[in-house]
């Protein structure tokens, strides 16, 4: 998006020539009025303006409405998968049903250094909050159009995954508030576990009320110089808020975008309404261009900040006092034994001197 003149620009301008027919007569003046003018104009005055300033919407990785032979025609740029369906409102990726899996993905392979993925999505069903699931996942990696357990994409990838868990499977007291999104890179060894939700592969996270929302719901994804930004827009403020930060992220060229969806037991529907890449203009210095390293398989530079330490579970009440009890216990009889033993070694040892 370039910059545009806004309404509120518009008025800055309305105002500026209130302050300034008095100068009108005067060339020179005239000429500073209409340069301060101008100057005001280019200032960007809403900070959507600045998130997008120097950003340009790449079309052919992007997805909006009208979603006109998406999947269908053979000029589309996106295919669609399993139970993915176009409405003209949104790609429902699974509807509200048990056991559905849908994907939507690139058909281009994308090669931009410096990008911005902003995505309107939409989860919403009937069931009760914890009886809902499974989630659904934005992707840039190196297969497309595979199913699989990972939210409808194959597990053990090669890429970023951008994963909106909506049901809590591990143990309800763990430190995580659900609907859980969280960012994981795979290098194609990595496995997803359901049963901890992804716990030990995340390179962070956060909670997100992404389900049946009554605003908007948005995430975005920006990545510059090897640092990927992850902000999310759920609480209908128009403002992004921060989720995961990661600097050293390294991600091969030639990657598909994708979404994905799964319900299993429990379901949701789960809509894609956009899918806009912007791509950065960013300046590069002549030391971090060669900073800048050509890599096979994805990686973060400094892995060890990511390993999540596991504690181990402590010993409830319960166990505690069994414990105590049956060392006691344990304790009581072989003092008894050794006793006996003692006796009969005694009694033995009399016997022989008399
Ligand atoms: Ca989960």
């Amino acid at each position: 998006m370039v910059a545009t003149v806004t309404e509120s620009n518009l008025g800055l301008l309305r105002s500026f020539f209130f302050l300034c027919p008095m100068f009108h007569l005067k060339n020179i003046r005239k000429t500073t009025c209409l340069f301060l003018t101008v100057c005001l104009l280019m200032s960007p005055s809403l900070a959507e303006d600045q998130e997008f300033i120097d950003d340009f919407l790449k079309r052919e990785y992007s997805l909006a409405k009208p979603y006109r032979g998406l999947g269908l025609s053979s000029s589309s740029q996106w295919d669609l998968m399993g139970t993915a369906m176009v409405t003209p409102d949104h790609v429902r990726l699974t509807p509200d049903l048990q056991s559905r899996q849908g994907a939507v993905w690139s058909r281009i392979p994308f090669f931009e250094r410096d990008w911005e993925l902003k995505v309107q999505f939409k989860i919403h069903g009937v069931g009760k909050k914890n009886l809902n699931g499974d989630g659904m996942a934005i992707w840039l990696t190196k297969d497309r159009m595979q199913n699989g357990p990972v939210f409808g994409n194959m597990d053990q990838f090669v890429g970023l995954g951008i994963l909106l868990d909506t049901y809590p499977n591990a143990d309800k007291t763990h430190d995580k508030s659900f609907p859980y999104v969280s960012l994981m890179l795979g290098n194609g060894t990595l496995s997803y576990d359901h049963d901890s939700d992804g716990r030990h592969t995340e390179l962070g996270g956060c909670t997100a009320m992404v389900r049946n929302a009554i605003y908007d719901t948005f995430l975005l994804v920006r990545y510059s110089k090897n640092r990927l930004k992850l902000m999310v827009d759920v609480d209908g403020k128009q403002e992004w808020k921060d989720c995961v930060d990661v600097t050293g992220l390294r991600l091969p060229p030639g990657y598909f975008f994708g979404a994905s969806s799964a319900t299993g037991d429990l379901s949701d529907n789960h809509d894609i309404i956009s899918m806009k890449l912007y791509q950065l203009t960013i300046e590069r210095s002549l030391e971090e261009e060669q900073e800048e390293e050509d890599v096979t398989v994805p990686r973060v530079d400094d892995m060890d900040q990511f390993t999540v330490e596991i504690q181990e579970e402590s010993m409830s009440g319960v166990q505690f006092f069994f414990t105590v009890l049956f060392s006691i216990l344990g304790l009581g009889v072989l003092a008894v034994v050794g006793l006996v033993v003692y006796g009969r070694w005694k009694e033995n040892r009399r016997k022989r001197f008399y």
